[in-house]
């Protein structure tokens, strides 16, 4: 073993102190020295870039010992591969991780600021639609926390998701700019940058030792240029790695076009080569099809494996013996699944492997989560789009069809329709790839992300699959990461719950279980209703400034925040709205306990009925909080810009969580958890991680209605809404209301599609058949409010059962079933 003694340099750095007044002189340093700003009159902008930039000195210290830790182990890492993580802010997580909340608050408060203040001006890293996205960046902080070497690998989008306003009603989508200002969290790394083959042809030659081989040719090459964001464990020194790929043209200009005088030609071809990680795409949950996009996806994926492979070659040469124990590829959705091919690819056109030998490391390396059963979600590609933007991958995905169905021929001979239902390729009118199965046949695990989720997958959408590889199917039930979504949104509740049971549960949340106890406890159940009203009264602040309704103190908290979305069910809660304002209406005033309504939440920009709904929820709302009849006893309002920051101030304010979306549509759900990890009780269906969730607090502690997955099922294609109308008087008012024009006095018309959504029988989301079972459970809930001893109880009971849906119990399971990673034990 050769000795690891550093080389004398001239002169060596002193590590960083982690105190108020290390942390002081640094941001002064770049404050004053850096970014030249007047010591009188430096804005907060110039202030918060300068403490960050301190942090991120802190960061690389911890990341260097990392990186040569893991380079030293040789051991075997993880790459998650998605286009999208939805990080939101960075520097409160950073305080909170490194340990430096208090030093930092202590430094400002010297200088006469405020950290909050401070911690406005960052805003939300917003690379990512929704859950999948935001799941994406709870794993990063869980596998840094639990000290596994895993990479992060996306796209550095320059437009992240759209700013929503909302003007009469209606979204209005503004282009994110979030790099305005400069991003102080990463590190741009032009000397490792890929370079990205699109177009051309696929070209036969003989190689050197006579072989027959396969290239790609002709190609218009883009550039992928990293940048990487230090990702914090929870104070375990330990820093994993974000890379965010950038594009860029291979060359500034055409020196032909300039020369020629076509400038303006020249820097257009410029541009269109950066247009790959120009914009996010806003949908979620919903397949866009649109080419650029699938640019992306493969842009994401030959940048990251290019990049795994050369440190692989750099250290082990030509010989990718013991690849496949070294590595595994997590595929978040089918968005990344082109490393199925491009993988194969690079091993065999650029590295001279086999088939076979490619074939081995590839389906030994990928591992394939799946987010979603809905049908309008499951990603399928032309073959012809892909025959001309990457024709060299098509190739390869029809080699590695054509070998997978003769392997299916073997086992079930004679059944055609078998092979029709399995194959990558789908026929009938045009030829498409389904990713879907592409990830399936290259990937060793496939998970879902909920046990209903799974057992979907299992019984429904991969049943074919499930025969043929039963082994290969798992579940991964998600988790959220309790440091973001408990101790930073919620510093009340964190040092109440510390002080009554100690610190352990920071590191292990399950010991939040040792809280159940303290429910009986009065006097705790006084102090915890005590932190939990000062945050709603924050969030009554907030929504009063963004929204100018005036929530009802000491009232029920309602809140259903998350993409707009029809199987979701907005539209069941707007009715339910619409029904307590008639009770109120109709003089049963005495009988109906106050309550704030939130919403919050965007619309893809090309979803008509989103859109509508938002436009729906906001014209009641503006009906009901201008009606005096409801001062006091109802208040609605739909909150512009949902965001990661937004719910870090809502989950700590919510009373109810509403989880109300079609059984067995919505695959998990990680909202649901962060309510209830906030003392949130939830009113929900047995959908995704609800099912978890009222199992994990006790089916007494949980608002149950609607049908089961199951009994959505048996009534399709027999669906009646008109019984269910005609057997509730409420909803008939309801509908009747709406129908009047009551909501859109001087838009006639407007909510027609709305009306006619929920009252035809092909309605495949059937709000109708769960509105009088919802009205039932709602009435439930509304009555517990007023036993206040009860609902603090309730509250406490969810908090303390909530430990398993730490997505650190996720992560320690994708590594024992899946990556097999052995954790990084950091010593000073
Ligand atoms: N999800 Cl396929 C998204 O947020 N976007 C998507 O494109 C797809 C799924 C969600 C899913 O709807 C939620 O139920 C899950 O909790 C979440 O992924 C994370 O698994």
């Amino acid at each position: 073993m050769p000795s690891q003694r550093p080389r004398k340099t001239a002169c060596s750095l002193p590590s960083l102190g982690m105190d108020a007044s290390s942390l002081c002189m640094d941001t002064r340093h770049y404050l004053l020295r850096t970014l030249g700003a007047e010591e009188s009159a430096s804005s907060g902008n110039s202030v918060y870039t300068a403490l960050a930039m301190s942090l991120r000195d802190r960061l690389i210290e911890r990341w260097k010992t990392t990186q040569k830790k893991v380079a030293a182990e040789n051991g075997k890492r993880t790459f998650y591969l998605s286009l999208e993580f939805l990080l939101g802010r960075t520097m409160g997580n950073t305080l909170l991780n490194l340990g430096l909340e208090d030093a930092a608050r202590d430094m400002l408060t010297q200088e006469h600021r405020k950290l909050t203040d401070l911690l406005e001006v960052e805003p939300d890293a917003g690379l990512g639609n929704g859950g999948l996205g935001r799941l994406a960046a709870c794993f990063l902080d869980s596998c840094a926390s639990l000290g596994l070497p895993v990479t992060g690998y996306g796209i550095r989008y320059d437009y992240g998701m759209f700013r929503q306003e909302i003007r009469g009603g209606e979204q209005l989508e503004e282009p994110d700019h979030w790099l305005k200002n400069g991003y102080p969290w990463e590190l741009k790394r032009p000397e490792r940058v890929r370079r990205i083959h699109f177009f051309g042809r696929s070209d036969t030659y003989h190689d050197a030792h006579g072989k027959m081989r396969q290239r790609w040719v002709d190609t218009h090459d883009v550039l992928a240029v990293p940048y990487d964001i230090p990702i914090p464990g929870y104070r375990n020194d330990v820093v994993n790695t974000l890379r965010l790929w950038r594009a860029a043209a291979t060359v500034i200009f055409d020196l032909g076009e300039f020369n020629a005088g076509a400038y303006p030609e020249a820097v257009a071809a410029k541009n269109s080569a950066e247009h790959i990680s120009m914009v996010l795409y806003p949908n979620d949950s919903s397949e866009n099809g649109k080419e650029l996009r699938l640019r992306q996806q493969y842009f994401l994926a030959s940048a990251s494996l290019q990049d795994v492979v050369a440190d692989w070659v750099a250290v082990h040469g030509e010989n990718f013996r013991d690849f496949a124990e070294h590595h595994c590829f997590q595929l978040n959705d089918t968005h990344p699944s082109c490393a199925v091919p491009e993988l194969m690819r690079l091993l065999m056109d650029e590295h001279s492997l086999s088939w076979q030998d490619a074939w081995d490391i590839t389906s030994h390396t990928m591992a394939y989560t799946n987010h979603t059963l809905l049908p309008e979600a499951l990603e399928r590609w032309s073959v012809r789009l892909f025959r001309q933007l990457l024709p060299r991958l098509l190739e390869i995905i029809l080699e590695i069809n054509g070998r997978f169905l003769q392997e299916v021929a073997r086992h079930a001979p004679g059944d055609t329709d078998l092979l029709r239902r399995l194959s990558i390729i789908e026929e009938g009118g045009e030829q498409m790839v389904r990713m879907a199965h592409l990830a399936v046949v290259g990937s060793f695990s496939v998970n879902g992300v909920a046990t209903l989720h799974t057992q979907l997958l299992r019984d429904e959408l991969f049943a074919d699959f499930h025969r043929l590889w039963p082994k290969k199917f798992n579940n991964k039930t998600n988790g959220v990461t309790p440091r973001r979504w408990l101790q930073w949104a919620n510093p009340g509740l964190r040092d109440l719950i510390t002080e009554r049971i100690g610190p352990d549960w920071k590191y292990d949340l399950e010991r939040l279980r040792d809280l159940a106890a303290a429910a009986d406890d009065a006097g705790f159940r006084k102090r915890w209703a005590e932190v939990r009203r000062v945050n709603k009264k924050r969030l009554a602040a907030l929504v009063h400034q963004h929204t100018g309704v005036t929530f009802i103190s000491e009232a029920l908290v309602d809140v259903q925040v998350k993409r707009i979305h029809e199987y979701k069910r907005q539209l069941l809660n707007a009715l339910h709205v619409i029904h307590l304002y008639d009770r109120i209406k109709r003089g049963e005033a005495a009988e109906v306990t106050p309550r704030n309504v939130l919403f919050a939440g965007k619309a893809a920009p090309g979803y008509f009925m989103a859109k509508r709904i938002i436009k729906f929820i906001n014209n009641i709302a503006n009906v009901i909080n201008h009606d005096p009849d409801t001062e006091g006893l109802l208040r609605v309002s739909f909150l512009p810009d949902y965001r990661v920051s937004l719910m870090e101030q809502i989950c700590a304010a919510t009373d109810l969580s509403e989880q109300i979306s079609t059984a067995g549509k919505e695959a998990s759900g990680t909202g649901n958890m962060k309510f209830m990890m906030n003392g949130a009780l939830t009113i929900g269906t047995l959908d995704g991680a609800n099912i978890e969730i009222r199992d994990a607090v006790g089916p007494e502690h949980f608002f149950l209605f609607g049908l089961n997955a199951q009994e959505v099922g048996q009534q399709r294609g027999h669906y009646n809404p008109q019984i269910y109308l005609q057997a509730d008087h409420d909803l008939q008012r309801v509908m009747d209301l709406i129908q009047s024009g009551y909501f859109n006095a001087f838009e006639p018309g407007i909510f027609d599609p709305i009306i006619h959504a929920v009252t035809h029988p092909q309605d495949p989301w059937m709000v109708l058949a769960d509105f009088t079972s919802y009205k039932l459970k709602q009435r439930e809930a509304a009555e517990l409010w007023h036993d206040q001893t009860e609902w603090q109880r309730l509250s406490i009971l969810n908090t303390a059962a909530s430990g398993v849906f730490s997505s650190d119990r996720t992560i320690a399971q994708y590594n024992a079933d899946i990556w097999h990673l052995k954790p990084l034990i950091m010593t000073p």
